[in-house]
């Protein structure tokens, strides 16, 4: 397979004018009528005409409507045209049924649906596939089913067809079409400058219940990106289209988005407050690309992080804003560090923008998209909000309508602000995730910090330069008073120091704030400063961070065999967790220890082979510690969580749930699982409901409460999919392996649906007690069963082995069964190119 490389980046030869698709719908054998007038970029550096397609079959082909015979092979074709404006115009076969790869036309459950980010249109039909090429769509759809969607504004229909037209230019990959036997929820919106958008969202029959909370979420986004960004949507409707087999969460196609039915179907007593949430900022996410994104798109697919970074960045303000901006930013940082810093500190490091890859699917990773949004956080921060916006204004302004690159972004931002972003830009071209150390001095009233950055090497990266850091910090004064505010010291140096003068008494440090940016920071403080910085401290992020790490050092000094500062991590989460005024999604989050993948790191990181059994026992003991410490406190905490309002997805409600079950969770190792039962067969909606029945599986006491669950969902597979993960993320480590393998087995396992598949092997790669069992017994049944997929859906067998990234934190017994299973998988026949590439470069 072929690498392609950034530098290699050449202008396309032809530019569409307009493009013009006729579908008629058939499920294994669909033709798709192209008519495309071109012309030649006056920017190109040759005319050769090349044009992408995959698994087409090509019936005829015309230039200026003469018959022509192109040449073809597997990338797609070439002909001879003319060195002015034409007319391309070719009929192809494709095979919807058989297409279990979910990439270009595909039928789910008997509908259509599409999907071509990054390169499904070149299935569909040939075309220039590139995302700098963009063009108006009018589409013909010809088909049975009685619904018929495509981008943009409906514009004719008649019985068995209709036709669609996005006036505004776009590249393929937002193209979208749907058909089947769907029903919609509507409603609308007006837009500030008095547009009325019509807004649809449709689903399968029987799911219409599950659909205000998207809706709703719609709305609330489309007045967001007006109020907080100046965005107005710009055509006359917006359709969502929930369907059950996606490889993603959501695509963002012009106007016609369509959703993994996990991101867009929420009721009461099918879905958690979890999924609420993500819900939101899913649906957010998508419609704010509509800016960010579609209206601007990306030169190439090296500048994935200009649409994908700046829209999560995007959602989550929108998220802090609509709930808890404390807790938004946690959650967000946890996510971060559980799947970022995990890619960065292995083989699949990569920069927040690449110079090569193989197979561009294999870059929708949590670095183009988290690190990238924290690149963009690091800005805001940096020039403050007003000349934040100020940028964004003229972004739009400068390039609506084009194809444009992180330097265009940059450059904006130069120019909106007049600050040299030279330095700035090595966030995104150095990978790896920067260490950053602080020693402190005090001195006549002086106290001084000085911080040293390291960024480790990376595959293919050894060297690795100064970053500009903003390190946003405050001082407390020994009775826990502010003494010196929060603001923002700028490092750009390796070693760098800061001081504060005029202080009456040594200051206790709270340094990046908000976690102001993607570090690692290390700084030796003793279990009382932290336990104090825990009681005292004004930022909250930081106020969760200090029991965290207060934690982490519990952790660490158990596995060790070291004398554990445990008394003052209780007394500090004991004081804490009755504090009435921190709200109860805060006291949640700080009752939940480090992650065993988390302390994983944590122990490679200080130099020690972690061993996942030791770490998932000391972690099991430190809960029972925290159970027996808290027993007093628990009937009365539990009591005080209890809600009798009706239910609500709100994030007061669902902060008062999450303490209502870490509790519950507590409560489970003292009374075995008793008020658990109780809860679950009280429960009156599904984050109960799921939570009561978790801490029934980790008591070893939940089989009839599965098999009540599986009675009662047995016909709605968004709530199955949570069943089988539950018996994967809750069985024994020793068991975590078999259990997967049996449930493999059940009838209603289904390897094509990838919410199923991950449900299961996702679940086992996250346990890693499971996974990194001593016997082997996880690697081997994911390498089988990444084998088994990859002829079907290369896509999600790819990301899924990515299981294996964690491969040289281990010992050599470990590694040597994960490079086995990985060998084994790396000579399977016919691998995909997706899955070829991610076991090579972990291989390597
Ligand atoms: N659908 C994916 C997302 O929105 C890829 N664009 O991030
Ligand atoms: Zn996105």
């Amino acid at each position: 397979p072929q690498t392609i490389y950034l530098s290699d980046y050449t202008p396309p030869a032809y530019l569409v004018e307009d493009v013009h698709l006729t579908f008629r719908l058939a499920p294994t054998a669909t033709r798709v009528i192209a008519r495309i007038n071109f012309r030649p970029n006056p920017e190109a550096k040759s005319r050769a005409f090349f044009l992408h397609g995959e698994g087409l079959k090509l019936i005829w082909a015309t230039v200026d409507g003469q018959i022509v015979q192109p040449g073809i092979d597997e990338d797609g074709l070439t002909a001879e045209v003319p060195d002015a404006p034409f007319t391309w115009e070719a009929e192809v076969e494709i095979d919807p049924a058989g297409n279990t790869r979910l990439e270009g036309l595909y039928l789910s459950n008997g509908m259509y649906c599409t999907q071509c980010e990054a390169e499904g249109f070149r299935r569909i039909t040939y075309y220039p596939d590139r995302p700098d090429v963009m063009a108006p769509f009018t589409v013909r759809i010809e088909g049975e089913e009685p619904v018929l969607l495509s981008n943009g504004n409906p514009t004719d229909h008649g019985p068995g067809w209709a036709e669609w037209t996005d006036p505004w230019p776009k590249p393929s990959y937002l193209f979208a079409l749907v058909a089947g036997d769907l029903v919609a929820r509507e409603d609308s919106f007006t837009t500030r400058n008095e547009r009325e958008v019509a807004l649809k969202l449709w689903v399968r029959p029987g799911d219409e219940h599950k659909t205000e909370w998207a809706m709703e979420s719609l709305k609330a986004s489309m007045k967001w990106d007006e109020e907080v960004y100046g965005r107005e949507y710009d055509l006359d409707i917006f359709q969502i289209v929930a369907v059950s087999d996606f490889n993603m969460g959501a695509m963002e196609n012009k106007g016609l988005n369509i959703f993994n039915t996990s991101a867009v179907l929420a009721s009461p007593d099918t879905s958690t407050d979890a999924n609420f949430a993500r819900i939101e900022g899913i649906v957010a996410h998508e419609y704010f690309h509509n800016w960010t994104g579609n209206r601007i798109t990306c030169r190439d697919w090296f500048q994935l992080s200009l649409k994908e970074g700046l829209t999560v960045f995007r959602d989550q303000s929108f998220s802090a804003d609509l709930r808890s901006a404390a807790v938004q930013r946690i959650e967000d940082v946890m996510a971060l560090r559980g799947r970022q810093f995990r890619e960065d500190n292995g083989p699949l490091a990569h920069q927040v923008q690449p110079d090569s890859f193989v197979e561009i699917n294999n870059f929708y990773t949590a670095t183009i998209y988290e690190k990238g949004a924290e690149v963009i956080r690091m800005l805001h921060t940096l020039v403050g909000p007003d000349d934040y916006r100020k940028a964004l204004d003229l972004y739009f302004d400068r390039h609506d309508g084009e194809a444009a690159t992180i330097d265009d972004w940059l450059n904006v931002f130069e120019d909106a602000t007049g600050r040299d972003l030279g330095q700035f830009k090595r966030w995104y071209k150095q990978a790896g995730t920067p260490r950053l150390s602080v020693e402190e001095q005090w001195e006549d009233g002086t106290y001084t910090l000085t911080f040293t950055q390291d960024t480790p090497p990376t595959p293919g990266q050894d060297e690795k330069a100064p970053l500009v850091i903003p390190i946003v910090t405050g001082l407390l004064g020994p009775n826990g008073d502010e003494v010196v505010p929060s603001q923002v010291l700028e490092m750009t140096e390796k070693t760098q120091s800061f001081t504060f003068a005029g202080l009456g008494a040594k200051p206790v440090p709270s340094i990046l704030r908000g976690f102001s940016a993607p570090v690692i920071l290390t700084r030796e403080a003793s279990p009382e400063e932290r336990a104090f910085l825990l009681a005292n401290d004004t930022d909250p992020f930081n106020r969760w961070e200090a029991g965290r790490m207060l934690a982490k050092e519990v952790l660490t000094a158990m596995v060790t065999g070291k004398e554990p500062p445990l008394d003052a991590y209780l007394g500090a989460l004991a004081t804490m967790l009755r504090d009435d005024s921190l709200e109860p999604a805060f006291r949640a989050l700080a009752l939940h220890l480090p992650g065993e993948d988390d302390m994983a790191q944590t122990l490679h990181d200080a130099g020690i082979t972690p061993d996942p059994a030791r770490i998932h026992d000391a972690r099991e003991t430190l809960l029972q510690e925290v159970a027996e410490h808290l027993q007093d406190s628990l009937p009365r905490l539990s009591a005080e969580m209890v809600i009798e309002a009706p239910f609500a997805p709100d994030a007061e409600q669902a902060g008062k749930r999450a303490l209502a079950l870490a509790l519950l969770r507590l409560t489970t190792r003292l009374d075995g699982g008793k008020a658990a039962a109780k809860v679950y067969a009280e429960a009156d909606n599904m984050t109960l409901s799921l939570g009561a029945l978790g801490c029934l599986l980790d008591a070893e006491a939940g089989e009839a409460a599965l098999a009540d669950f599986e009675a009662r969902w047995a016909g709605d597979a968004l709530v199955m999919d949570k069943w089988f993960m539950m018996q994967v993320s809750h069985a024994a480590p020793e068991k975590a392996a078999d259990v997967a393998a049996r449930l493999a087995e059940h009838p209603a396992f289904n390897m094509k649906n990838p919410n199923r598949f991950r449900s299961v092997f996702g679940a086992l790669a996250m346990h890693p007690a499971g996974f990194h069992h001593a016997s082997g017994a996880g690697y081997a049944l994911m390498a089988d069963w990444i084998i088994r997929l990859d002829p079907l859906n290369p896509q999600i067998a790819a990301r899924m082995s990515g299981a294996f990234e964690t491969i040289g934190r281990y010992d050599a017994d470990r590694q040597g069964m994960m490079r086995e299973a990985l060998e084994r998988i790396a000579a399977s026949e016919g691998l995909s190119r997706d899955t070829g590439e991610m076991v090579g470069r972990i291989l390597r």
